[in-house]
């Protein structure tokens, strides 16, 4: 049987619960991995209402000077402190807690409600039972409106059960302990002579709780401020029971622990993370491609912790490890002290009236482009367009490929009008991409609301950088590459856009929202009606512009996309990756696709990339409905083709399909 005392767990610590000793003083950093948890307590804590208010005797209890002198530190006014009071009793008489073993933890009352709260935590011979809480709201005319408890009912019955319970000590070791313990699940070790330097001293509490203690000298690694706290408590566990614990409480970079180790066990019962490192967007969420198809919502923490492990967001403004979006209203090429919105509490929520010029929404907007950039980073992540592949970050968390090049994206760019644009040099150099405003109605409208434009941009960058290597940036400059990095982009802005109650059937335009109509010549269709472009319009004097290539390579794209999806269904969510769904598939062998085919492709060197990305992924189970898809827009088996030559078509498929 485990004993839960304090008393006499210093010695047997030594042996069995001393952090593993490491070569280095002190051990890599924390993991990114390491999660807030809690014991979560059934049917406790929850909030009643009384829909018949519960009259509190508060004159009784103003004279209840034992209760009164629980709040030290704080001036409470002697009106509250009496409500304070009388809410204990309550909730002593009906929970069958000793109004003793309840100490008030805060009171107030909400100037425009006139309700008093009162906050208050059970005790245990004067420790607090860190999660045995209660809160009492009172009415203005004295009657419990509504409370919440969960204290432990059978206290007593709990500490029988575990002789030593009530035993303290204040062993300044004991804290440095509950420190190792603490370091340990956060997977920071501490050598024993570095931990030996730890200094402990004890001080009072300045707000009526137990005395704490101070731990100074602790190594960086584990505490910012080199200091920690830890504090006698104890805590109750899922099961109802009690544990003796020490609350320890430390700063990191990214993290601000508050932990209850549970020093019997060797283990943390409970860690609370107060760094509010919640990050929330109101924007056209990425299910949504522009005002004309659906509104704003407010999206919490969107951010793929595999992709983007620390967040989108450095420090309270639109920028970070991915991207930094910003204004530039007279369009010239600095970016790093232009205007970003304040987001100090990482909530990037701005108006956004439509019926004004987009110059009186520019926080909105610059929101919605770092959104969906990031969004597009981590899509294309998970996809394989990762650090080693020479994708778009600050910091490479594998250490793998150039950092210093997350995107530079521009809202509202001055340079220019009624169009946008991305700009892509080697690895290492960060790649700018710049959203203009569209003139063609009143009020003007803006390309950083609508995402498969900003889709359609960030997918350059992809492709670029995938073809012939993260280093060399020259490979899809020229003629029909350059036509098929206009339709990659197009294609993949499609991807992001689909939706489950889509079906082949489904045409899609681009531009819809800024330009009004199509900015291309033909809907994406799996109709020929509809879009008749076929290999051969690479001939035409008309189609020798790089978007009227790559229309014709995106409608090739978006017929490979259906064919997939009818064979292997649709993933409703294509950040989920799950690889047996058609539009996951198609995504993931256009990326593989890239990274397999030489520089300066064809269009014929690129369908066999893709060809061999499908073998490669599923041992080529959609092999012929590939060839199908192409087949039906003449890039069959026996179809040739000259860069800026003659192109011939075929319709036929391999003799094996
Ligand atoms: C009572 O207090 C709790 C906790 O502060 C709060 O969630 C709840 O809304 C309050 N009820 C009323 C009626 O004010
Ligand atoms: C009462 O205390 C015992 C002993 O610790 C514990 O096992 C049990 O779960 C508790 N019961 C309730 C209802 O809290
Ligand atoms: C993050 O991406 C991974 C694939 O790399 C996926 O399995 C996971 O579901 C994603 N998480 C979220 C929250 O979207
Ligand atoms: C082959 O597929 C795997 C995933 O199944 C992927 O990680 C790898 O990059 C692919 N290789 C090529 C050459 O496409
Ligand atoms: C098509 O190409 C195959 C080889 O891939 C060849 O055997 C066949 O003769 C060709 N057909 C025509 C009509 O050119
Ligand atoms: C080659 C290169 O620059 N790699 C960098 C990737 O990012 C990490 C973290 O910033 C750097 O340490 C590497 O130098
Ligand atoms: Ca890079
Ligand atoms: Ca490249
Ligand atoms: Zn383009």
């Amino acid at each position: 049987m485990r004993t839960i005392g304090l008393i006499g767990i210093a010695a047997a610590l030594a042996a069995s619960y001393l952090p593993t000793v490491s070569a280095s003083p002190v051990a890599a950093a924390a993991a990114g991995g390491v999660k807030p948890f809690r014991p979560i307590l059934k049917d406790k804590g929850r909030l009643v209402v009384h829909n018949e208010p519960i009259s509190l005797d508060i004159n009784e209890a103003a004279s209840d000077t034992a209760q009164q002198q629980q709040l030290v530190g704080t001036k409470i006014p002697d009106e509250e402190q009496s409500i304070a009071s009388a809410a204990i009793k309550y909730l002593s008489s009906t929970h069958g807690v000793a109004a003793d073993s309840i100490r008030t933890t805060s009171v107030y009352t909400d100037t425009a409600s006139g309700i008093t709260h009162v906050y208050a935590v059970q005790t245990f011979n004067g420790i607090d039972i860190s999660n045995a809480v209660a809160n009492v709201n009172v009415s203005k005319d004295g009657k419990v409106i509504s409370s919440s408890e969960s204290f432990v009912g059978n206290l007593t019955a709990s500490a029988a059960a575990h002789p030593g319970f009530t035993a303290q000590s204040s062993s300044l070791d004991v804290a440095k302990q509950a420190l190792a313990v603490l370091g340990q699940h956060l997977d920071i070790a501490v050598e024993q002579s570095i931990s030996n330097k730890i200094t402990a001293s004890a001080v009072a509490s300045s707000t009526g709780g137990q005395p704490y203690i101070l731990l100074e000298k602790v190594p960086e690694a584990l505490s910012i401020s080199g200091t920690a706290t830890a504090q006698m408590a104890f805590t109750q566990q899922a099961d109802g029971s009690v544990v003796a614990t020490w609350l320890v409480n430390l700063e990191q970079q990214d993290h601000w622990w508050n932990a209850q180790v549970d020093l019997a066990a060797g283990k943390v019962v409970s860690l609370a993370d107060w760094y509010a490192s919640s990050e929330s967007y109101y924007v056209y969420p990425k299910d949504v491609v522009s005002p004309a198809s659906g509104k704003r919502t407010l999206v919490v923490d969107p951010a793929n912790s595999s992709a983007s492990p620390k967040g989108w967001v450095t420090e309270g403004s639109t920028y970070g490890n991915n991207v930094w979006a910003q204004n530039n209203p007279l369009g010239g090429n600095g970016w790093k002290n232009n205007h970003r919105p304040d987001a100090q509490d990482g909530k990037f929520e701005y108006d956004l009236d439509l019926t004004q010029q987009p110059s009186s929404y520019v926080d909105a907007a610059i929101t919605q482009l770092f959104y969906t950039n990031n969004i597009m980073h981590d899509l294309s992540y998970i996809y394989g367009f990762d650090e080693a592949a020479g994708n778009f970050q600050d910091v490479n968390y594998s250490g793998k490929g150039a950092g210093n090049d997350a995107v530079i994206a521009n809202a509202q760019d001055g340079s220019g009008t009624n169009n946008a644009n991305f700009a892509t040099p080697p690895d290492g150099q960060r790649p700018r991409m710049r959203m203009y405003v569209w003139t063609m109605t009143n009020p003007q409208r803006d390309g950083d609301l609508e995402q498969d434009i900003v889709a359609h941009e960030y997918t350059h960058g992809i492709s670029n950088r995938l073809t012939g290597g993260p280093s060399n940036a020259d490979c899809l400059n020229y003629g029909e590459s350059g036509g098929m990095g206009e339709g990659w982009s197009d294609a993949v802005a499609n991807i992001l856009r689909l939706k489950a109650s889509d079906t082949k059937d489904t045409d899609l335009i681009l531009g819809d929202y800024v330009y009004t109509k199509n900015i291309r010549n033909y809907p994406y269709s799996t109709s020929m009606r509809t879009n008749p472009s076929t290999y051969k319009y690479l001939d035409r004097p008309d189609y020798q512009e790089v978007h009227a290539i790559g229309e014709v390579w995106a409608e090739m794209l978006y017929e490979v996309m259906w064919a997939l999806i009818e064979k292997n269904g649709f993933a409703d969510d294509i950040f989920a990756h799950d690889l047996s769904k058609g539009n996951s598939i198609m995504l993931q062998i256009l990326l593989d696709g890239m990274k397999l085919q030489p520089c300066t492709p064809t269009f014929i060197d690129a369908r066999n990339a893709i060809l061999q990305a499908e073998k490669n992924l599923t041992g080529g189970k959609n092999k012929c409905v590939i060839w199908s898809a192409f087949a039906k827009r003449g890039l069959g088996v026996n179809a040739s083709g000259q860069d800026g030559g003659k192109h011939s078509e075929d319709y036929t498929v391999p003799s094996d399909c």
